[in-house]
């Protein structure tokens, strides 16, 4: 069994959507970031950055933090989402939805959402990183029906953070190869299930 210690954010999402497309069970601990449940003692030793999501592996006894290596954790455990044949491949674009689509969004967010009007510079600038990874994700699936070939951790990483275009000033319609891509994977059951495992229910946008 795992413990998944998490909030309704992209990155927390893309851990319950994993655990749901592995059909395996899960205990879901809410951490209300809001609230700053993450900066208690018990919370810091799960995850020494004080950040959901984390896990704890009853059966290895195991704590894992950072939403990457619960992930790359989880596909090994569980030999899926991450195929032999196109392991590079998936790697590749799991790697910048950890170094780009991750950070680069969260402050997109944070400038043109949250803070809207108190900089005019890091709305520009997020705004053009915001354009900039929409281009390359659409070339690829452009190319590709998924980001590595088959449908991945990089597939289940990267989505929950297009969810929030809306935050991001993005019009999906501009690219319509993320926008094919993104209902085709708002559709499966288990993103669905692994959308609203804690806090208040969230429509998925677009359906
Ligand atoms: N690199 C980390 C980022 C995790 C992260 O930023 N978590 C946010 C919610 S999405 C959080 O816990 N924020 C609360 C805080 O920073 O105090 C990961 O991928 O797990």
């Amino acid at each position: 069994m795992i413990n998944l210690y998490t909030w309704p954010t992209p990155n927390g999402r893309k851990i319950s959507i994993l655990l749901e497309e592995l059909e395996i069970s899960y205990n879901v601990i809410p951490i209300n970031i809001n609230k700053n449940e993450q900066f208690s003692k018990e919370f810091s030793l799960i995850s020494p950055s004080n950040k959901i999501p984390a896990i704890f592996d009853q059966e290895a006894k195991k704590n894992i933090f950072e939403s990457g290596a619960i992930m790359l954790y989880l596909a090994d455990k569980f030999k899926k989402f991450l195929p032999i044949k196109y392991h590079w491949q998936v790697i590749e674009w799991f790697m910048f939805q950890q170094t780009q689509v991750g950070p680069l969004l969260g402050q997109t967010h944070q400038f043109l959402f949250y803070n809207p009007g108190k900089s005019k510079f890091a709305e520009e600038k997020y705004k053009n990183y915001a354009k900039r990874i929409y281009q390359t994700l659409d070339l690829q699936l452009k190319k590709n029906e998924y980001l590595g070939f088959k449908y991945s951790i990089a597939d289940i990483a990267t989505w929950p953070w297009v969810a929030r275009f809306e935050r991001q000033r993005i019009d999906l319609e501009k690219y319509p190869n993320v926008l094919r891509w993104y209902k085709l994977i708002a559709d499966r059951p288990a993103v669905i299930k692994g959308y609203n495992v804690v806090g208040t229910f969230e429509k998925i946008p677009l359906t």
